[in-house]
């Protein structure tokens, strides 16, 4: 799976979405190209009593005129063959919010602590990511537990990602008019 190849790309071995419900905190991010979310990054994961997954999520972000404000957005999944990976549609509360189909695949997850995700918008010719975004998210808004680093380095590296992230901070800028 270190060839790049995102058809080889590992994910999630017998997933289970109804343990991936509830907040999960962006820790580190890798960006796609364009606008995306900057910081302060919650999402919520939601699986209904007919195992249809949605999501909320919330973050920072600056749009147009260099305005700044906390972006809500939401999401629907499709189902595919494997559990683990995921078409999401998605779309902000407010209209001048970004809307788009991207995957949403689980590469892995404790579901208790840690869980890495990965989307490619755009495979190359050659088979590999031209532009992919992905997130590490936590249960824990202060980070990572020190024993789930090496195993969230290693993912990075699988997906060849590793050197790719950055931190995501939480300062608080979102926390206010949740629900
Ligand atoms: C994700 C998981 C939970 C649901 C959603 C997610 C992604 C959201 C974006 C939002 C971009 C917004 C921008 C606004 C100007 C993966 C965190 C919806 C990609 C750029």
């Amino acid at each position: 799976a270190q060839d790049c190849q995102v058809a080889n790309i590992q994910v999630m071995q017998n997933f289970d979405k109804t343990r991936y419900a509830g907040t999960w905190y962006a820790v580190a991010k890798k960006d796609p190209e364009g606008l995306f979310l900057l910081d302060n990054i919650v999402a919520q994961i939601i699986v209904d009593e007919n195992g249809k997954m949605t999501a909320t999520a919330r973050g920072r972000v600056i749009i147009l005129n260099n305005w700044e404000m906390c972006a809500d957005m939401l999401a629907t999944f499709d189902e595919t063959p494997n559990p683990a990976k995921f078409g999401m549609h998605y779309w902000g509360v407010a209209a001048y919010l970004q809307t788009g189909n991207d995957d949403h695949w689980v590469i892995d997850t404790d579901y208790d602590n840690y869980a890495i995700h990965y989307s490619c918008r755009l495979v190359d010719a050659d088979g590999t990511c031209l532009d992919s975004y992905s997130f590490i998210f936590s249960r824990h808004p202060t980070g990572l537990r020190p024993q789930d680093q090496a195993v969230v380095t290693r993912k990075k590296q699988e997906i060849c990602l590793l050197g790719k992230y950055r931190r995501v901070d939480h300062t608080g800028f979102c926390d206010t008019t949740s629900s």
